[in-house]
């Protein structure tokens, strides 16, 4: 049991989904975000903190045992957005965990690494990351972040690439990428028990029928999602009758971000 665990995106999707499974990790926990969490548990606190201030990070950081990374730009935004928030912010937390007594990080980075393979292929961690847009580039950048401050300073991280952490998929894509939030708290439960954790990527989606990514490199931690897709998978077929195959939506893993322009462009 950690007996300090931040978290930071606390406000966020997957943030709010993840908050209730916190207190089986941790004796308290604080949440962190640039807005408000709403109301508190008694083992919970808040802190504010713009992820790109780097002394505000440093006081986050502090006398915490293990942290949840998910604060940033969660989507394609403006290169200047992404800088901030998942550049600068993301090279804030290692650091300043590295001057705290090296937690434990679990880093949300996003299947948008390696968006650019197609669907028929399965791949996995040690595959070249192939982004599809200056969000996944940015994951890149913490991933490699992670690499070299566990090479060089030994603090252990979990890296999931996740990939559809909401209430249910949307869509035949979404449904092959689907990961439920209980099976991300058990992933995360065994990121902070795990006996060695090194640097560890993993891809963060459940049990689903469709399946584009290997985790057997992370068979280690033992974690074996329990949910699954499998459900909607009817109504999510017959949600997108006219296939295009050379639709970038239908032909690479990223989708829509595989398929979009560059963010700082006007729009036509
Ligand atoms: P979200 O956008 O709902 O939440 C992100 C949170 O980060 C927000 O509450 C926002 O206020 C906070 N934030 C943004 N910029 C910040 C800054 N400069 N300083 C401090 N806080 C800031 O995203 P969601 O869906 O909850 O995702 C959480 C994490 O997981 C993100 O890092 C995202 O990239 C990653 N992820 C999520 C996926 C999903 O299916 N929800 C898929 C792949 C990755
Ligand atoms: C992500 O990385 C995003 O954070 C999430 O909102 C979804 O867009 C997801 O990827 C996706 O692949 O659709």
């Amino acid at each position: 049991m950690l007996k300090k665990l931040l978290m930071t995106g606390a406000a966020g999707g997957v943030g709010r989904a993840l908050r209730p499974y916190l207190s089986r990790m941790a004796e308290r926990v604080v949440l962190s975000d640039i807005v408000e969490v709403g109301e508190l548990a008694p083992h919970e606190s808040f802190q504010a903190c713009e992820l790109s201030d780097r002394a505000g990070v440093e006081a986050l950081a502090e006398g915490v045992d293990g942290i949840i990374h998910l604060g940033g730009i969660s989507l394609e935004r403006p290169w200047k957005q992404i800088l901030g928030a998942n550049i600068e912010g993301a090279y804030n937390l290692f650091d300043a965990a590295r001057l705290s007594g090296k937690p434990r990080i679990v880093f949300a980075s996003s299947n948008h690494v390696t968006g650019y393979y197609g669907r028929e292929m399965r791949i996995g961690p040690q595959m070249p990351v192939r982004p599809d847009s200056l969000y996944g580039v940015s994951k890149a950048f913490g991933e490699a972040l992670a690499s070299l401050y566990f090479d060089k300073f030994e603090l252990e991280c979990l890296t999931v690439r996740i990939g559809w952490c909401f209430p249910k998929p949307k869509d035949m894509r979404t449904q092959a990428i689907y990961l439920a939030v209980e099976d991300l708290a058990d992933l995360c439960e065994r990121a902070f028990t795990a006996p060695r954790l090194g640097h560890t990527i993993v891809y963060g989606v459940s049990n689903n029928d469709e399946c584009w990514w290997d985790n057997s490199s992370a068979a280690f931690l033992g974690w074996k999602p329990k949910h699954s897709s499998a459900l909607w998978r009817e109504e999510m077929l017959a949600a997108e009758p006219d296939w295009n195959p050379a639709d970038p939506l239908v032909r690479f893993q990223g989708g829509g971000f595989a398929g979009s322009g560059h963010p700082d462009d006007p729009k036509g």
